[in-house]
């Protein structure tokens, strides 16, 4: 049977179950043509299109940014079933990231991070399924590899910038990953009461180069900004490449309770950075180098940065597939304001300003917004369909607006339980969404699911888009919080299952038993150890109170998974290996006696045998 036919018989047997009418499903019919009131309803066809059958393969992965969790959850779509969870700046006992030397080097001090914003490489404007980057408040972004699906880097925490939240947004061919400051503080840092906020603290927008071959990651250039909260950020595409755009609250400069003081004026900024000319002005020696990193102020440099006024403060900002049009609006309002890209260069050229802020030109608004869209109460994010298709969420209303670029009519509203705050389409934020799909975020989902006590889950509302009315298909549970999603094709991305043996260049690595065992270099002790089905090599190793040990393990399989893991009681130490894999970890043995080694990792019939013992003289 083909994985439709298959698929839509048993969609069909789940939702009868629902409906409670017997009816009997031939294989050959697609259910459609197979008849009867509750084969038709809404609930059959939900069914239908989420269900996918034990075996077969979702079309797309959805990375969800894991709030405070500190993780990225990765889910399919559209069955909406939870694939795994990425550990990025949170140790994860589960695959043993945050234990081994290299990963806790990688976390450092912090083991907490609060991501927002996951962004997929790009090459001209499309996903190419490289790397995800994915940014955290405490000032830091860090690289997923799509190849094996674990963070391999972590830039920062960086310099002058503080609450990395208008992040980690890329340029169309991943020139750039993008951060900006939620909190404005002292530039360089010390400490200055907040009665002097308005003129001693400062915003930074930065830029973080990619190389463009390994996807390493370094701080390229800052630029000083009043004291605005830098909330979100999207980069400029096709007809606006070249250009990032990030939304501010707080053009008030205030302090204290900022729901009262920062909601004064009825207008605050998006921000629009050249960012080429941002590159030019840094290649040409112009920035000030402040806690060692180079940063332009553009009341010396001007032209790299001008301020478009927006409604009261703005939370989303978002750019067209064809990049003429930056989507943004109060989040107060009962509209979101589509802003032409050509009219603001008219404006920049024309010198076409209605005031300035620290130096910073403010263009007009009049001259630069296309059209007021009534998308409803409370407009967030938007996202884009093809065909010219917006869609915009709306925390107030708790609702998604379905409307058009260009002829600005709204053509339809979906309901969300409850409090949607990001959405994610397919593809959505490219120059081509694929539409299909599109998820809801939301912040709450209070009496939708079984309960667990106060501590509950958010929810994700799966609809479909390609017809007319936008249809709800699907509530999933998800961790918190999920902020921003991806939702991207699956066949993009190409994974590996082992680490094959020639590319594991690790220093400490063996592939013979004979080469295990434990060498010592006055207090130093190095245990080589190989771990395969189901045995550790050595079973037993002996140090003596005080040494300096590293244990270095390398998995020699080369089977898909056959994982193992190394867990040392009393000790705090937990590694998971993957085929092919080597891992180290480092510890002092400081406490005397014996201590059992094993296996955590499900392998084989002989899983619960694969032990050993460390001995600490
Ligand atoms: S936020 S609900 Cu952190 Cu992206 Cu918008
Ligand atoms: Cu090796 Cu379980």
């Amino acid at each position: 049977m083909s994985r439709f036919n298959r698929s839509a018989c048993a969609g069909v047997i789940a939702l009868v179950f629902l409906a409670g009418v017997a009816i009997q499903c031939t294989p050959s019919q697609p259910a459609s043509r197979r008849g009867g009131a509750a084969v038709q309803s809404d609930v059959a066809l939900a069914a239908q299109k989420t269900y996918v059958a034990p075996g077969d393969l979702d079309t797309y992965y959805m990375f969800a940014s894991g709030g405070h969790s500190g993780q990225v959850y990765v889910y399919g779509i559209p069955s909406m079933r939870h694939l795994a969870s990425i550990p990025v700046f949170t140790p994860y006992p589960a695959t043993g990231y945050g234990f081994d030397d290299d990963s806790k080097k990688m976390l450092g001090d912090l083991t907490w991070g609060d991501v927002h914003h996951p962004a997929l490489s790009e090459t001209k404007g499309d996903y190419d399924g490289r790397w995800l980057f994915i940014n955290e408040m405490n000032g830091r972004i860090a690289r997923i590899d799509l190849r094996d699906f674990k963070t391999k880097q972590i830039l920062g925490p960086v310099p002058n910038l503080h609450g990395n939240h208008a992040s980690s947004f890329v340029t169309p061919n991943t020139e750039y990953a993008m951060m900006a400051t939620r909190f404005s503080r002292p530039v360089p840092q010390r400490p200055v009461g907040v009665d002097k906020y308005a003129t001693e603290y400062k915003g930074i927008i930065a830029g973080v180069k990619i190389d463009p071959k390994s996807g390493e990651m370094s701080l390229a250039w800052q630029i000083l900004m009043p004291p605005f909260d830098y909330d979100l950020g999207d980069a400029g595409k096709l007809a606006s490449d070249g250009w990032m755009f990030f939304s501010s609250y707080n053009s008030e400069r205030a302090i204290g309770k900022l729901e009262v003081t920062a909601s004064q004026r009825d207008q605050d900024y998006i921000a629009a950075v050249d960012w080429r000319a941002a590159e030019k002005a840094i290649a040409e020696g112009k920035g000030d180098t402040i806690a060692g990193v180079k940063v332009l102020d553009p009341q010396k440099v001007p032209g790299i940065v001008y301020l478009m006024p927006c409604g009261k403060s703005p939370h989303g900002v978002d750019v067209s597939p064809d990049g003429k049009w930056i989507i943004g609006s109060g989040k107060l309002q009962g509209v979101t304001t589509a802003f032409n890209f050509e009219k603001m260069q008219t404006a920049i050229r024309n010198k076409d300003f209605q005031g300035e802020e620290d130096g910073i030109p403010v263009l007009k608004y009049a001259s630069i917004k296309d059209a007021e869209v009534q998308v409803g109460l409370g407009p967030l994010h938007t996202q884009f369909g093809p065909d010219g298709w917006a869609y915009t969420s709306l925390f107030v209303d708790s609702a998604i607006a379905k409307w058009k670029l260009g002829t600005w009519e709204v053509v339809d509203k979906a309901p969300m339980s409850y409090s949607i705050g990001h959405l994610s389409a397919a593809e959505g934020d490219t120059v081509s969404p694929d539409g299909n799909y599109l998820v809801g975020l939301n912040k709450l989902s209070h009496g939708r699911h079984l309960s667990v006590g106060p501590s509950q889950p958010e929810s994700s509302q799966l609809l479909d888009i390609t017809e007319e009315k936008m249809k709800l298909l699907y509530d999933a549970f998800t961790e918190p919080e999920p902020h921003y999603a991806q939702i991207i094709k699956a066949d993009k991305i190409k994974t590996i299952e082992v680490y094959p043996k020639e590319e594991n260049k690790h220093p400490l690595a063996i592939w013979d038993i004979k080469d295990a065992g434990v060498s010592r270099n006055g207090k130093k002790v190095t245990v080589k150890m190989i771990v395969v089905r189901s045995t550790f090599t050595p079973t037993a190793f002996e140090v003596q109170a005080g040494d300096e040990v590293t244990v270095a393990i390398t998995n020699i399989e080369q089977t898909t998974d056959e994982l193992h893991g190394f867990g040392l009681l009393d000790y705090n130490i937990n590694l998971v290996i993957d085929p092919g894999e080597t891992k180290t970890v480092t510890f002092t043995a400081k406490k005397g006696g014996v201590f059992a080694y094993y296996c955590t990792n499900f392998c084989s019939a002989l899983h619960q045998e694969m032990q050993g013992y460390m001995i600490v003289k």
